[in-house]
Protein backbone atom coordinates (compact mmCIF):
# COMPACT_ATOMS: atom_id res chain seq x y z
CA UNK A 1 0.00 0.00 0.00
CA UNK A 2 2.91 2.36 0.02
CA UNK A 3 2.39 2.85 -4.06
CA UNK A 4 -0.76 4.75 -2.98
CA UNK A 5 -2.09 8.21 -2.22
CA UNK A 6 -5.19 8.71 -0.88
CA UNK A 7 -7.19 11.88 -2.14
CA UNK A 8 -10.20 12.74 0.38
CA UNK A 9 -12.88 15.03 -0.71
CA UNK A 10 -13.71 17.11 1.72
CA UNK A 11 -16.55 19.11 0.13
CA UNK A 12 -17.68 21.67 -2.19
CA UNK A 13 -19.23 25.02 -2.30
CA UNK A 14 -22.73 25.03 -0.83
CA UNK A 15 -22.77 21.80 1.71
CA UNK A 16 -25.53 20.56 2.46
CA UNK A 17 -24.08 20.28 5.97
CA UNK A 18 -25.06 23.78 6.60
CA UNK A 19 -25.35 25.50 9.23
CA UNK A 20 -22.90 23.03 11.10
CA UNK A 21 -20.27 24.20 8.39
CA UNK A 22 -20.93 27.64 8.89
CA UNK A 23 -18.06 28.23 11.28
CA UNK A 24 -15.59 25.25 9.96
CA UNK A 25 -14.77 22.93 6.86
CA UNK A 26 -16.94 20.41 6.34
CA UNK A 27 -14.06 17.33 7.28
CA UNK A 28 -14.02 19.48 10.65
CA UNK A 29 -17.78 18.79 11.75
CA UNK A 30 -18.15 16.50 14.91
CA UNK A 31 -19.25 13.32 15.12
CA UNK A 32 -20.59 10.67 17.86
CA UNK A 33 -19.92 12.77 20.74
CA UNK A 34 -15.90 12.79 19.98
CA UNK A 35 -14.95 12.13 16.33
CA UNK A 36 -14.55 14.59 13.75
CA UNK A 37 -16.10 13.51 10.21
CA UNK A 38 -12.26 13.18 8.34
CA UNK A 39 -12.18 10.70 11.53
CA UNK A 40 -13.65 7.63 9.62
CA UNK A 41 -11.36 8.05 6.48
CA UNK A 42 -8.17 8.79 8.00
CA UNK A 43 -8.86 6.13 10.18
CA UNK A 44 -9.76 3.77 7.00
CA UNK A 45 -6.62 4.91 5.55
CA UNK A 46 -4.30 4.33 8.54
CA UNK A 47 -5.68 0.50 9.03
CA UNK A 48 -5.16 0.23 5.57
CA UNK A 49 -1.91 0.73 5.99
CA UNK A 50 -2.56 3.53 3.32
CA UNK A 51 -0.34 6.54 4.92
CA UNK A 52 0.07 9.44 2.42
CA UNK A 53 -3.51 11.43 2.58
CA UNK A 54 -4.24 14.62 1.25
CA UNK A 55 -8.11 16.19 2.22
CA UNK A 56 -9.65 18.94 -0.74
CA UNK A 57 -11.52 21.29 1.02
CA UNK A 58 -12.95 24.22 -0.34
CA UNK A 59 -11.55 27.16 2.65
CA UNK A 60 -9.15 25.79 5.63
CA UNK A 61 -10.75 26.11 8.99
CA UNK A 62 -8.69 26.84 12.40
CA UNK A 63 -10.57 23.74 14.03
CA UNK A 64 -9.60 21.21 10.65
CA UNK A 65 -6.09 22.07 11.02
CA UNK A 66 -5.49 22.00 14.72
CA UNK A 67 -7.44 18.74 14.66
CA UNK A 68 -5.37 17.13 11.94
CA UNK A 69 -1.76 18.28 13.16
CA UNK A 70 -2.49 17.15 16.60
CA UNK A 71 -4.12 13.88 16.06
CA UNK A 72 -2.17 12.15 12.72
CA UNK A 73 1.89 12.40 12.96
CA UNK A 74 2.30 9.43 10.34
CA UNK A 75 5.62 10.83 9.64
CA UNK A 76 7.97 8.27 10.87
CA UNK A 77 11.22 8.06 9.18
CA UNK A 78 10.30 5.46 7.17
CA UNK A 79 6.79 5.43 6.77
CA UNK A 80 6.91 8.81 4.89
CA UNK A 81 3.17 8.90 6.01
CA UNK A 82 1.64 12.27 6.30
CA UNK A 83 -2.06 14.11 6.38
CA UNK A 84 -2.39 17.78 4.70
CA UNK A 85 -5.35 19.75 4.36
CA UNK A 86 -5.16 21.81 0.54
CA UNK A 87 -7.77 24.68 0.44
CA UNK A 88 -8.76 25.51 -2.88
CA UNK A 89 -7.03 28.81 -3.22
CA UNK A 90 -7.08 31.54 -6.13
CA UNK A 91 -3.55 31.25 -8.08
CA UNK A 92 -2.77 33.04 -11.68
CA UNK A 93 -3.36 29.99 -13.77
CA UNK A 94 -6.88 29.50 -11.35
CA UNK A 95 -8.94 32.20 -10.50
CA UNK A 96 -11.87 29.78 -8.99
CA UNK A 97 -13.36 27.79 -6.08
CA UNK A 98 -12.79 23.74 -6.76
CA UNK A 99 -15.84 23.55 -9.31
CA UNK A 100 -16.59 19.70 -8.29
CA UNK A 101 -15.13 16.78 -7.44
CA UNK A 102 -12.67 15.97 -10.62
CA UNK A 103 -12.02 20.16 -10.81
CA UNK A 104 -10.81 19.48 -7.10
CA UNK A 105 -7.95 16.88 -8.01
CA UNK A 106 -7.46 18.51 -11.64
CA UNK A 107 -6.44 21.86 -9.57
CA UNK A 108 -4.29 20.11 -6.99
CA UNK A 109 -2.66 17.63 -9.45
CA UNK A 110 1.08 19.12 -9.63
CA UNK A 111 0.93 18.08 -6.07
CA UNK A 112 -0.64 14.78 -6.63
CA UNK A 113 2.10 13.69 -9.79
CA UNK A 114 5.06 14.40 -7.73
CA UNK A 115 4.84 11.25 -5.46
CA UNK A 116 5.59 7.96 -7.35
CA UNK A 117 2.87 5.99 -6.66
CA UNK A 118 0.95 3.32 -8.92
CA UNK A 119 -3.08 4.06 -7.59
CA UNK A 120 -5.09 7.11 -6.65
CA UNK A 121 -7.44 6.13 -3.72
CA UNK A 122 -10.50 9.07 -3.97
CA UNK A 123 -12.63 9.31 -1.16
CA UNK A 124 -15.31 11.04 0.24
CA UNK A 125 -15.39 13.24 3.32
CA UNK A 126 -18.80 12.44 4.52
CA UNK A 127 -19.84 9.07 4.49
CA UNK A 128 -19.71 6.41 7.94
CA UNK A 129 -18.28 3.06 7.57
CA UNK A 130 -15.31 0.40 7.64
CA UNK A 131 -13.67 -0.38 4.87
CA UNK A 132 -10.26 -2.46 4.27
CA UNK A 133 -9.00 -0.34 1.01
CA UNK A 134 -5.99 -2.60 0.64
CA UNK A 135 -8.87 -5.40 -0.54
CA UNK A 136 -10.58 -2.69 -2.51
CA UNK A 137 -7.24 -1.63 -4.45
CA UNK A 138 -5.79 -5.16 -4.57
CA UNK A 139 -8.68 -5.95 -5.92
CA UNK A 140 -8.11 -3.40 -8.78
CA UNK A 141 -4.23 -4.63 -9.45
CA UNK A 142 -5.49 -8.14 -9.59
CA UNK A 143 -8.19 -7.21 -12.19
CA UNK A 144 -5.77 -5.31 -14.32
CA UNK A 145 -8.12 -1.94 -13.83
CA UNK A 146 -7.91 1.41 -14.75
CA UNK A 147 -10.67 2.34 -12.72
CA UNK A 148 -12.30 0.74 -9.78
CA UNK A 149 -15.44 2.07 -8.26
CA UNK A 150 -16.72 0.78 -5.34
CA UNK A 151 -20.18 -0.43 -5.43
CA UNK A 152 -22.98 -0.70 -2.76
CA UNK A 153 -26.09 -2.76 -3.55
CA UNK A 154 -29.14 -0.99 -2.71
CA UNK A 155 -32.86 -1.18 -3.87
CA UNK A 156 -34.79 1.03 -6.29
CA UNK A 157 -35.70 3.28 -3.38
CA UNK A 158 -32.81 4.28 -2.89
CA UNK A 159 -30.62 4.19 -6.14
CA UNK A 160 -31.78 7.38 -7.43
CA UNK A 161 -29.92 8.76 -4.89
CA UNK A 162 -26.47 7.85 -6.50
CA UNK A 163 -24.74 7.07 -9.69
CA UNK A 164 -25.13 3.46 -10.52
CA UNK A 165 -23.46 0.89 -12.92
CA UNK A 166 -24.28 -1.99 -14.73
CA UNK A 167 -21.92 -4.62 -14.88
CA UNK A 168 -21.51 -8.05 -16.23
CA UNK A 169 -21.67 -11.38 -13.82
CA UNK A 170 -17.67 -10.33 -13.45
CA UNK A 171 -18.10 -7.37 -11.88
CA UNK A 172 -16.70 -4.97 -15.43
CA UNK A 173 -18.99 -1.99 -15.40
CA UNK A 174 -20.32 -1.74 -18.83
CA UNK A 175 -22.79 1.27 -18.37
CA UNK A 176 -22.52 4.28 -15.84
CA UNK A 177 -25.22 6.76 -15.21
CA UNK A 178 -25.34 9.62 -12.54
CA UNK A 179 -28.55 9.21 -10.60
CA UNK A 180 -30.80 8.07 -13.23
CA UNK A 181 -34.77 8.11 -12.67
CA UNK A 182 -38.09 6.37 -13.83
CA UNK A 183 -37.09 3.48 -17.10
CA UNK A 184 -33.07 4.80 -16.95
CA UNK A 185 -32.89 3.52 -13.70
CA UNK A 186 -34.40 0.32 -13.97
CA UNK A 187 -32.49 -0.35 -16.97
CA UNK A 188 -29.79 -0.23 -14.74
CA UNK A 189 -30.33 -3.33 -12.89
CA UNK A 190 -28.03 -6.54 -12.47
CA UNK A 191 -28.12 -9.55 -10.79
CA UNK A 192 -26.24 -9.03 -7.55
CA UNK A 193 -26.39 -12.78 -6.75
CA UNK A 194 -23.31 -13.00 -8.85
CA UNK A 195 -21.56 -10.91 -6.08
CA UNK A 196 -22.18 -12.77 -3.47
CA UNK A 197 -25.69 -11.48 -2.12
CA UNK A 198 -28.35 -14.19 -0.96
CA UNK A 199 -31.41 -15.12 -3.92
CA UNK A 200 -33.73 -13.03 -1.80
CA UNK A 201 -31.15 -9.97 -1.00
CA UNK A 202 -30.51 -9.67 -4.67
CA UNK A 203 -34.14 -9.46 -5.57
CA UNK A 204 -34.31 -6.90 -2.89
CA UNK A 205 -31.27 -4.73 -3.97
CA UNK A 206 -30.59 -5.07 -7.87
CA UNK A 207 -29.05 -2.00 -7.85
CA UNK A 208 -25.42 -1.72 -7.68
CA UNK A 209 -24.94 2.67 -6.48
CA UNK A 210 -21.58 3.99 -6.40
CA UNK A 211 -20.00 4.74 -3.45
CA UNK A 212 -18.23 7.69 -4.81
CA UNK A 213 -14.80 5.91 -3.78
CA UNK A 214 -12.25 4.73 -6.81
CA UNK A 215 -9.43 3.67 -7.09
CA UNK A 216 -7.73 5.18 -10.59
CA UNK A 217 -4.70 3.91 -11.84
CA UNK A 218 -2.35 6.93 -12.55
CA UNK A 219 -1.64 6.96 -15.84
CA UNK A 220 -5.91 7.33 -16.11
CA UNK A 221 -6.34 9.69 -13.77
CA UNK A 222 -4.20 12.29 -15.08
CA UNK A 223 -5.29 11.73 -18.55
CA UNK A 224 -8.59 11.50 -18.23
CA UNK A 225 -7.98 15.22 -16.27
CA UNK A 226 -6.57 16.55 -18.62
CA UNK A 227 -7.69 15.79 -21.85
CA UNK A 228 -10.88 16.73 -20.82
CA UNK A 229 -10.49 20.03 -19.00
CA UNK A 230 -14.03 21.29 -18.85
CA UNK A 231 -14.89 18.30 -16.66
CA UNK A 232 -15.59 19.33 -13.60
CA UNK A 233 -17.03 15.57 -11.83
CA UNK A 234 -16.28 12.38 -11.42
CA UNK A 235 -20.15 10.98 -11.69
CA UNK A 236 -21.68 13.04 -14.05
CA UNK A 237 -18.66 13.34 -16.40
CA UNK A 238 -14.89 11.12 -16.42
CA UNK A 239 -16.08 8.21 -15.24
CA UNK A 240 -19.24 7.97 -18.35
CA UNK A 241 -15.91 9.36 -20.69
CA UNK A 242 -13.69 6.94 -19.30
CA UNK A 243 -15.82 3.86 -20.52
CA UNK A 244 -16.66 5.51 -23.43
CA UNK A 245 -13.19 5.48 -24.70
CA UNK A 246 -12.52 1.78 -23.63
CA UNK A 247 -10.94 1.91 -20.79
CA UNK A 248 -11.10 -1.04 -18.46
CA UNK A 249 -13.58 -0.40 -15.41
CA UNK A 250 -14.33 -2.58 -12.44
CA UNK A 251 -16.83 -2.46 -10.13
CA UNK A 252 -15.50 -3.44 -6.26
CA UNK A 253 -18.56 -4.69 -4.37
CA UNK A 254 -19.03 -3.72 -0.69
CA UNK A 255 -21.93 -5.65 1.01
CA UNK A 256 -21.59 -3.96 4.79
CA UNK A 257 -22.58 -0.91 6.63
CA UNK A 258 -22.45 2.45 4.91
CA UNK A 259 -24.08 5.79 5.11
CA UNK A 260 -23.62 8.77 3.05
CA UNK A 261 -23.96 11.05 6.03
CA UNK A 262 -23.48 14.49 3.88
CA UNK A 263 -26.80 16.31 4.66
CA UNK A 264 -28.54 17.62 7.99
CA UNK A 265 -31.35 15.00 8.02
CA UNK A 266 -28.43 11.71 7.38
CA UNK A 267 -26.21 13.26 9.90
CA UNK A 268 -28.43 13.47 12.36
CA UNK A 269 -29.98 9.83 11.93
CA UNK A 270 -27.05 8.35 11.54
CA UNK A 271 -25.22 9.71 14.62
CA UNK A 272 -28.27 8.78 16.77
CA UNK A 273 -28.55 5.37 15.24
CA UNK A 274 -25.34 4.62 17.51
CA UNK A 275 -27.18 4.36 20.46
CA UNK A 276 -29.71 1.71 19.40
CA UNK A 277 -30.03 -1.34 20.98
CA UNK A 278 -28.91 -4.22 21.44
CA UNK A 279 -26.55 -3.72 18.19
CA UNK A 280 -26.08 -0.48 16.63
CA UNK A 281 -25.68 -0.30 12.64
CA UNK A 282 -22.37 1.00 13.32
CA UNK A 283 -19.96 0.50 16.05
CA UNK A 284 -17.20 2.58 17.26
CA UNK A 285 -16.09 -1.02 19.88
CA UNK A 286 -13.79 -2.35 17.47
CA UNK A 287 -10.31 -2.75 18.63
CA UNK A 288 -9.11 -4.19 15.23
CA UNK A 289 -10.25 -1.83 13.14
CA UNK A 290 -10.28 1.21 15.48
CA UNK A 291 -11.38 4.87 14.41
CA UNK A 292 -8.90 7.54 15.70
CA UNK A 293 -9.51 11.05 17.01
CA UNK A 294 -7.63 13.44 18.40
CA UNK A 295 -6.25 12.08 22.16
CA UNK A 296 -7.83 14.78 24.74
CA UNK A 297 -6.66 14.36 28.31
CA UNK A 298 -10.40 14.96 30.04
CA UNK A 299 -11.27 13.80 32.56
CA UNK A 300 -14.47 10.93 32.83
CA UNK A 301 -18.06 12.84 33.19
CA UNK A 302 -19.53 13.08 36.05
CA UNK A 303 -23.77 11.94 36.25
CA UNK A 304 -25.31 13.66 39.79
CA UNK A 305 -28.88 12.36 39.21
CA UNK A 306 -29.70 12.03 36.17
CA UNK A 307 -31.45 9.18 34.46
CA UNK A 308 -30.21 8.17 31.44
CA UNK A 309 -31.47 5.80 28.68
CA UNK A 310 -30.38 4.57 24.99
CA UNK A 311 -27.64 7.61 24.75
CA UNK A 312 -23.67 8.33 24.29
CA UNK A 313 -22.14 10.56 26.62
CA UNK A 314 -18.66 12.54 25.82
CA UNK A 315 -16.15 12.75 28.34
CA UNK A 316 -15.45 15.61 30.60
CA UNK A 317 -19.63 16.02 30.93
CA UNK A 318 -21.43 16.77 33.75
CA UNK A 319 -25.21 16.06 34.12
CA UNK A 320 -27.15 17.16 36.64
CA UNK A 321 -30.47 15.64 37.96
CA UNK A 322 -32.34 15.81 34.13
CA UNK A 323 -33.71 13.30 31.84
CA UNK A 324 -31.93 11.93 28.71
CA UNK A 325 -33.64 9.45 26.14
CA UNK A 326 -31.95 8.66 22.81
CA UNK A 327 -29.74 11.45 22.66
CA UNK A 328 -25.28 11.66 21.38
CA UNK A 329 -23.69 13.93 24.26
CA UNK A 330 -20.52 15.38 22.88
CA UNK A 331 -17.04 16.43 25.13
CA UNK A 332 -18.09 18.74 27.64
CA UNK A 333 -21.62 18.68 27.80
CA UNK A 334 -23.34 20.25 30.36
CA UNK A 335 -26.85 20.02 31.35
CA UNK A 336 -28.55 21.21 34.56
CA UNK A 337 -30.96 20.17 36.44
CA UNK A 338 -34.81 19.06 35.48
CA UNK A 339 -33.78 19.22 31.80
CA UNK A 340 -35.32 17.20 29.52
CA UNK A 341 -33.23 16.24 26.21
CA UNK A 342 -34.82 13.51 23.75
CA UNK A 343 -33.88 12.42 19.97
CA UNK A 344 -31.48 15.57 20.47
CA UNK A 345 -27.28 15.62 19.23
CA UNK A 346 -25.60 17.50 21.82
CA UNK A 347 -21.68 18.60 20.26
CA UNK A 348 -20.19 19.80 24.03
CA UNK A 349 -17.84 22.47 24.18
CA UNK A 350 -14.67 23.53 23.68
CA UNK A 351 -14.15 24.75 26.86
CA UNK A 352 -14.96 24.46 30.52
CA UNK A 353 -16.33 27.53 32.36
CA UNK A 354 -15.86 27.37 36.21
CA UNK A 355 -18.46 27.14 38.33
CA UNK A 356 -17.42 31.29 39.63
CA UNK A 357 -17.60 31.80 35.76
CA UNK A 358 -20.91 30.74 35.40
CA UNK A 359 -22.09 32.60 38.55
CA UNK A 360 -20.50 35.84 37.26
CA UNK A 361 -21.98 35.35 33.65
CA UNK A 362 -25.75 35.08 35.43
CA UNK A 363 -25.04 37.65 37.40
CA UNK A 364 -24.42 40.12 34.37
CA UNK A 365 -27.22 38.72 32.26
CA UNK A 366 -25.28 36.10 30.45
CA UNK A 367 -26.09 32.32 30.04
CA UNK A 368 -22.98 29.96 31.03
CA UNK A 369 -22.11 27.40 28.24
CA UNK A 370 -24.69 24.13 28.00
CA UNK A 371 -28.52 23.70 28.78
CA UNK A 372 -30.32 25.67 31.57
CA UNK A 373 -32.47 24.75 33.84
CA UNK A 374 -35.78 23.65 33.47
CA UNK A 375 -35.20 23.24 29.48
CA UNK A 376 -36.63 20.68 27.03
CA UNK A 377 -35.08 19.66 24.05
CA UNK A 378 -36.31 17.58 21.10
CA UNK A 379 -35.16 16.77 17.92
CA UNK A 380 -32.45 19.42 17.58
CA UNK A 381 -28.86 19.68 16.80
CA UNK A 382 -27.22 21.70 19.39
CA UNK A 383 -23.62 23.30 17.77
CA UNK A 384 -20.03 23.30 19.73
CA UNK A 385 -20.27 26.17 22.30
CA UNK A 386 -24.27 26.57 22.48
CA UNK A 387 -25.38 28.95 25.17
CA UNK A 388 -29.26 27.57 26.01
CA UNK A 389 -30.40 29.40 28.64
CA UNK A 390 -33.08 28.37 31.47
CA UNK A 391 -37.19 27.05 30.77
CA UNK A 392 -36.17 27.02 26.95
CA UNK A 393 -37.88 25.04 25.03
CA UNK A 394 -36.77 23.50 21.45
CA UNK A 395 -39.62 21.11 20.26
CA UNK A 396 -39.89 22.81 16.70
CA UNK A 397 -43.00 23.99 17.90
CA UNK A 398 -44.65 25.04 14.24
CA UNK A 399 -43.37 21.95 12.75
CA UNK A 400 -41.39 24.01 10.32
CA UNK A 401 -39.48 22.00 7.84
CA UNK A 402 -37.09 24.62 6.83
CA UNK A 403 -36.32 27.94 8.12
CA UNK A 404 -32.90 30.33 8.11
CA UNK A 405 -33.21 32.29 11.26
CA UNK A 406 -29.37 33.30 11.72
CA UNK A 407 -30.63 36.77 13.96
CA UNK A 408 -32.02 33.77 16.58
CA UNK A 409 -28.82 31.42 16.02
CA UNK A 410 -30.84 28.55 14.55
CA UNK A 411 -31.77 26.89 11.76
CA UNK A 412 -34.49 24.43 10.93
CA UNK A 413 -33.18 21.57 8.17
CA UNK A 414 -35.46 18.82 7.28
CA UNK A 415 -37.57 19.31 11.05
CA UNK A 416 -34.53 19.50 13.01
CA UNK A 417 -33.64 22.55 14.69
CA UNK A 418 -29.98 23.32 14.32
CA UNK A 419 -28.76 25.43 17.19
CA UNK A 420 -25.21 27.50 15.75
CA UNK A 421 -21.78 27.08 17.29
CA UNK A 422 -21.25 29.62 19.70
CA UNK A 423 -24.92 30.78 19.96
CA UNK A 424 -27.10 32.25 22.80
CA UNK A 425 -30.87 30.97 23.02
CA UNK A 426 -32.43 33.38 25.93
CA UNK A 427 -34.22 32.30 29.21
CA UNK A 428 -37.59 31.36 27.96
CA UNK A 429 -37.07 31.49 24.60
CA UNK A 430 -39.93 28.58 22.45
CA UNK A 431 -38.66 27.37 19.18
P1 LIG B 1 -22.75 13.24 -4.71
O1 LIG B 1 -22.63 12.88 -3.28
O2 LIG B 1 -24.00 13.92 -5.17
O3 LIG B 1 -22.52 11.94 -5.63
P2 LIG B 1 -20.80 15.32 -4.77
O4 LIG B 1 -21.71 16.33 -4.22
O5 LIG B 1 -19.99 15.66 -5.94
O6 LIG B 1 -21.52 14.03 -5.22
O7 LIG B 1 -19.87 14.85 -3.56
C1 LIG B 1 -18.94 13.79 -3.54
C2 LIG B 1 -17.94 14.06 -2.43
O8 LIG B 1 -17.03 15.06 -2.85
C3 LIG B 1 -18.55 14.60 -1.14
O9 LIG B 1 -17.77 14.13 -0.05
C4 LIG B 1 -18.40 16.09 -1.27
O10 LIG B 1 -18.33 16.72 -0.03
C5 LIG B 1 -17.08 16.20 -2.01
N1 LIG B 1 -17.02 17.37 -2.90
C6 LIG B 1 -17.99 17.79 -3.75
N2 LIG B 1 -17.57 18.88 -4.43
C7 LIG B 1 -16.32 19.15 -3.99
C8 LIG B 1 -15.37 20.16 -4.28
N3 LIG B 1 -15.66 21.08 -5.16
N4 LIG B 1 -14.21 20.16 -3.60
C9 LIG B 1 -13.93 19.21 -2.69
N5 LIG B 1 -14.78 18.23 -2.37
C10 LIG B 1 -15.96 18.19 -3.01
C11 LIG B 1 -21.27 11.24 -5.60
C12 LIG B 1 -21.08 10.51 -6.93
C13 LIG B 1 -22.19 9.47 -7.09
C14 LIG B 1 -22.17 8.53 -5.89
C15 LIG B 1 -22.31 9.35 -4.59
C16 LIG B 1 -22.13 8.44 -3.38
O11 LIG B 1 -21.10 11.45 -8.00
O12 LIG B 1 -21.99 8.73 -8.30
O13 LIG B 1 -23.24 7.61 -6.00
O14 LIG B 1 -21.26 10.32 -4.53
O15 LIG B 1 -22.39 9.20 -2.22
Amino acid sequence: MKRVLAIILGGGKGSRLYPLTKMRAKPAVPLAGKYRLIDIPISNCINSNIHKMYVLTQFNSASLNRHISQTYNLSSPFAQGFVEVLAAQQTPESPSWFEGTADAVRKYQWIFQEWDVDEYLILSGDQLYRMDYSQFVNHHRTTGADLTVAALPVDSSQAEAFGLMRTDGEGNIKEFREKPTGDSLKAMAVDTSRFGLTAQSAKERPYLASMGIYVFSRATLFDLLNKHPNYKDFGKEVIPEALNRGDVLKSYVFDDYWEDIGTIGAFFESNLALTQQPKPPFSFYDEKFPIYTRARYLPPSKLVDAQITDSIVGEGSILKACSIHHCVLGVRSRIESDVVLQDTLVMGSDFYESGEERIALRSGGGIPLGVGQGTTVKRAILDKNARIGENVAIVNKDNVEEADRPEEGFYIRNGIVVVVKNATISDGTII
